[in-house]
């Protein structure tokens, strides 16, 4: 503490006395006579040396907080995709940095060679058609090759997955992630936001007959409710209150009708490919090698499924699907092996700044191998049976 503190004063004393020594060397020059504008040709060199030295000290640094830094972001890429996304981004960089050392050696370099001597000249430059075409084409050249594989990369990821894929659900909501896998038939259930509710046994608001029928008692049972307080002798509500509760009554009464006119038209064929599903809670499993279509989903704000490790991202959208697929290529027992790290892990995080507790919001992942990963699935229940029908 003490010893900072004589530090700091010695700091203070210096500046303190740079500036005084400036100002005794500033007025000596006005009593000699000599203007601001007048430098010499002595003054010009120094600067021109300090340049260069500059240019030294400044390209060592960054190269030292590349090797220092730069390494160990992120383990190798455990995608198939991620392969070949990390290569363009080596590309990237490498044009990057090529460029980089290129225009600040000439910049340094130039501006200390060429100083200002006595009796030289600046030579007038105004045009060159030859000099403007190249730097107009050269960048032209390199930023189309960048976009183009870049283009290429993303509708690889995006584009429709083969046959083999599995489809996986993922639904975001503050502050948690649910998986959804679909099940022996490989599709994916109907869902309707009216029909969320945790309550019933059913957070993704899948539809079949029976959970339909469950919500519609529940929101009966509700109304009753609400209905029974309003009606009773013994309590009494301030206006404002005894009004959101006619609301909500009606808004609750609204959302049954709506679901018995579905039900009158329900098609219960429909209801297997949603009864088969899983949904898991805990651990995302991948089988490794297996190609995954993940469809996103968002209940209340915008997120995004960030999979670090497989070098993918997605916004998940109220009102609206998105989805990507990856092929996972190394389990996490492997990668484990890999690092040294027993305690590595991969991991979905939310990617967007979603609310107070945002940094919670994460889903660890594990990439099996095939027998672990099908004997987990086997062990999951079907949505069928969380609700109670076969
Ligand atoms: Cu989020």
């Amino acid at each position: 503490m003490e010893s900072k503190f004589i530090i700091l004063i010695v700091i203070v004393l210096g500046i303190v006395a740079i500036s005084q020594l400036a100002r005794v060397y500033e007025l000596a020059a006005k009593l000699r006579g000599k203007k601001e504008e007048d430098i010499s040709e002595s003054d010009n060199r120094l600067n021109a040396r300090l340049m260069f030295l500059f240019m030294v000290v400044f390209f060592a640094s960054v190269i030292y907080f590349m090797n220092e830094y730069g390494k160990g972001l992120q383990p190798e890429a455990a995608s198939e995709h991620g392969v070949y996304q990390d290569w363009l981004m080596g590309l990237n960089m490498a044009i990057i940095l090529i460029v980089f050392f290129i225009t600040n050696f000439l910049l340094f370099f130039f501006a200390s060679k060429y100083y200002k001597r006595k009796g030289s000249k600046a030579y007038f430059f105004p045009h060159d058609n030859k000099l403007e075409l190249i730097w107009t084409v050269v960048p032209s050249i390199v930023l189309a090759v960048i976009i183009i594989l870049g283009l290429k990369t993303w509708n690889d990821v995006t584009s429709a997955p083969s046959d083999e894929a599995e489809r996986v659900e993922l639904y975001s909501k503050q502050f948690s992630w649910t998986a959804r896998y679909s099940g022996a038939d490989n599709v994916l259930g109907d869902f309707n936001y009216k029909l969320v509710n945790d309550d019933v046994n059913n957070p993704l608001g899948i539809v079949t007959r029976a959970t339909m029928e469950n919500q519609v008692v529940y929101l009966k049972a509700k109304i009753a409710d609400e209905k029974a307080k309003l009606n009773s002798d013994s309590l009494i509500f301030a206006d404002e209150v005894e009004y959101k509760m006619h609301k909500k009554v009606e808004r609750l009464s609204r959302v049954v009708r709506r679901l018995e006119e579905e039900l009158a038209s329900h098609n219960d064929s429909l209801d297997i490919a949603a009864l088969d599903d899983k949904i898991v809670r805990g651990d995302l499993h991948l089988k490794v090698n297996q190609e995954y279509e993940f469809q996103f989903r968002a209940e209340d704000v915008i997120h995004s499924a960030y999979f670090p490790h497989f070098r993918a991202q997605m916004n998940t959208v109220p009102g609206m699907k998105t989805r990507f697929k990856f092929k996972p290529t190394i389990t996490t027992k492997e990668m484990r092996e890999r690092l040294g790290d027993d305690d590595f892990s991969y991991v979905l995080f939310c990617n967007k700044i979603c609310g107070a507790s945002h940094s919670n919001m994460y889903m660890l992942i594990q990439v099996d191998d095939e027998a672990t990963y099908d004997t987990w699935l086997s062990e999951q229940p079907t949505f069928g049976e969380t609700v109670g029908v076969k």
